[in-house]
């Protein structure tokens, strides 16, 4: 006996509808989160800016046709604060916080080899028993927050994007250092500039960035989508990045120029992610890749008035989308205000924060207040800060050279123990919302066929495990991604090793995959 069926741990998008789901075939579900409510990524990342890079009519739930008519998208991109609302909706509509302990973290989860059941403690020292855990937990919830020399002497405040205060923070008026030029780095900058007195921007590395395009919808616009929402989901369901983009399936390397210079305008007109997606060799010939990416750069030179700061903001050390690009609403613009100033950390490197700001080189920045967007310790991170233990292994001691699992789903030695978009899945490579539901859709027939089977353990074998790691490798190699130091490859944080995590081949032919698995009765996996 069980204190309950099954343990998640998150409530983000993912363990919200891991609930529901469960709810719907009688199983029983506790919902462990740290945060004091719904939403994950949306109820921490609170930064001005914050907002969505794939339009929220394809990044929300699809599972439940009420749902998804009722609901009404202000803006082709939500802004976090509509994003919440959106998760605390779902929590009200399908009555999911009675399930669900909120300001508790789980530390700790323990196999009992001979009862098939995992124990789960968390941070008030309770104990819950389970037959199966489904971690939840998001690829991108663990802050990566590097050290800095001197940070505890700064006089002024300092602030992480990943874990924003929720009361928010007024910065009119002050002078404001941001570090870090990824996504959140770039929403923040873009938001803030317009009120701080003086905004300095420390790069590492530049990101490339398409324009958003951003507006509000009409109620026509949105009726117009509604009519035919079912038909909507499943073209985003049958393409590689989780949302419908038009994509070319010819090769840049034998289009004519102008064909390509075509593609490219009605492309960067139209904004958003799928600007790069018109021909099928952009991530796999570097040649092809380097016009996307100096057509990029030429919109950035257009864009920044000082020729030589348009310079450093121009990525020219990696493969364009081998990190995630950037979805940008006058980014680069910021630049020709005068009260903002890029520091290249390479050519300036921060020595120190001191009491009154940063020194960078041979100059000290005077500042109010330092913004962190440093990211994430991505995929692997929020497995690796809890002790999971089974026999005498731990997670994250066997993936200490990078992730091993079956189909992003499970890990041998590791029964019973089921992962939401974990590393060697499309994941973070796609419209999240696409692969999240096809995940918990997959786990619930999993955990419903063992039940109807009456069995109490799944688990991989080693050798369906070592064909996956080996397909996940095969796939990232056939592309340009791993040649960038990427979040993707663990490469921001240090001494992590360097793997590319996230399967390559597209949600389409991963659900292909994973369907086929399940449909001959789970091969690969040992059910007893
Ligand atoms: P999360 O939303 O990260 O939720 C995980 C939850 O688990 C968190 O609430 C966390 O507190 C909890 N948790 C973790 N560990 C523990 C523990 N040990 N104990 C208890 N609780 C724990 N993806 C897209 O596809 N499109 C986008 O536009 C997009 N925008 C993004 C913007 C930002 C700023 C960020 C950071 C990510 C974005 N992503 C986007 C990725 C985003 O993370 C996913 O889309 C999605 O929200 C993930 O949902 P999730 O439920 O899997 O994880
Ligand atoms: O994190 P990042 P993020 N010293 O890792 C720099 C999603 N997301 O939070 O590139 C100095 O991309 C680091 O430099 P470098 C999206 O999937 C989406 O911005 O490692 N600098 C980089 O510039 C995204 O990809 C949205 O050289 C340091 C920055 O900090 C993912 O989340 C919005 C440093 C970190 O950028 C992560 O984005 C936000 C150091 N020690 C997030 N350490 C949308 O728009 C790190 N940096 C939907």
């Amino acid at each position: 006996m069980t204190d309950v069926d099954v343990v998640i741990i998150g409530a983000g998008y993912a363990g919200m509808y891991q609930l529901h789901k469960l709810r719907k075939i009688g199983v029983s579900a506790r919902v462990i989160e740290a945060g004091d409510d719904v939403g994950g990524t949306w109820y921490w990342n609170r930064y001005p800016g914050a907002r969505c890079d794939i339009e929220s009519i394809h990044y929300s739930y699809s599972f439940d046709e009420d749902l998804e008519q009722e609901w009404n998208w202000s803006e082709r991109y939500a802004a976090q604060p509509e994003l919440l609302k959106y998760a605390k909706h779902v929590a009200d509509r399908f009555d999911l916080r009675k399930d669900i302990s909120f300001n508790t973290r789980v530390e700790k989860l323990e196999f009992d080899e001979d009862a098939d059941t995992w124990t789960t403690t968390t941070d008030d020292g309770a104990q819950l028993t389970s037959r199966y855990v489904i971690a939840a937990t998001g690829c991108l919830s663990a802050p990566s927050r590097p050290k800095f020399e001197g940070m505890e002497d700064f006089a002024g405040e300092q602030y992480y994007t990943s874990s924003w205060p929720h009361e928010g923070v007024d910065l009119t008026g002050k002078r404001v250092a941001v570090i870090g030029t990824g996504s959140s780095g770039l929403q923040t900058i873009t938001a803030i500039a317009p009120d701080v007195l003086e905004l300095t921007v420390f790069q590492r590395t530049p990101s490339f960035a398409v324009p958003a395009h951003n507006h509000p919808w009409t109620e026509e616009q949105l009726a117009e989508i509604k009519a035919d929402y079912p038909a909507f989901r499943e073209r985003d369901r049958n393409t590689r990045i989780g949302f419908f983009t038009n994509a070319g399936t010819g090769l840049m390397s034998e289009a004519p120029p102008e064909e390509i210079q075509r593609d490219f305008d009605e492309r960067w007109q139209k904004g958003g992610l799928g600007f790069n997606s018109g021909f099928a060799d952009a991530l796999i010939d570097a040649r092809s890749n380097d016009q996307v990416a100096e057509y990029v750069r030429s919109k950035i030179r257009e864009k920044v008035k000082d020729p030589e700061t348009a310079e450093k903001l121009s990525p020219r050390t990696y493969p364009i989308a081998s990190k995630r690009m950037c979805v940008d609403t006058g980014y680069f613009e910021v630049y020709n205000q005068d009260n903002v100033t890029l520091i290249d950390i390479n050519e300036q490197p921060i020595r120190q924060i001191t009491k009154d700001g940063i020194l960078a080189g041979d100059t000290e920045h005077k500042v109010d207040v330092i913004i962190f967007a440093t990211g994430f310790d991505a995929m692997t991170g929020a497995l690796d800060r809890i002790e999971i233990r089974a026999g005498d292994q731990l997670l994250r001691e066997k993936w200490a050279h990078g992730p091993r699992t079956y189909l992003g789903l499970m890990s041998v030695g590791f029964p019973n123990l089921y992962m939401i978009t974990g590393p060697g899945s499309p994941s973070v490579l796609s419209n999240m919302l696409v692969s999240i539901e096809y995940h918990v859709n997959w786990v619930t027939d999993a955990i419903g066929y063992l039940n109807a089977q009456g069995k109490t353990r799944m688990e991989p074998t080693q050798e369906a495990e070592d064909n996956w790691v080996s397909t996940v490798n095969d796939f990232g190699n056939m592309t340009l991604m791993p040649q960038a130091n990427s979040w993707y490859m663990g490469a921001n944080i240090p001494g992590k090793e360097r793997v590319f995590m996230p399967f390559v081949g597209g949600v389409d032919t991963y659900a292909q995959v994973a369907n086929g698995v399940a449909t001959v009765g789970y091969h690969g996996f040992d059910l007893t």
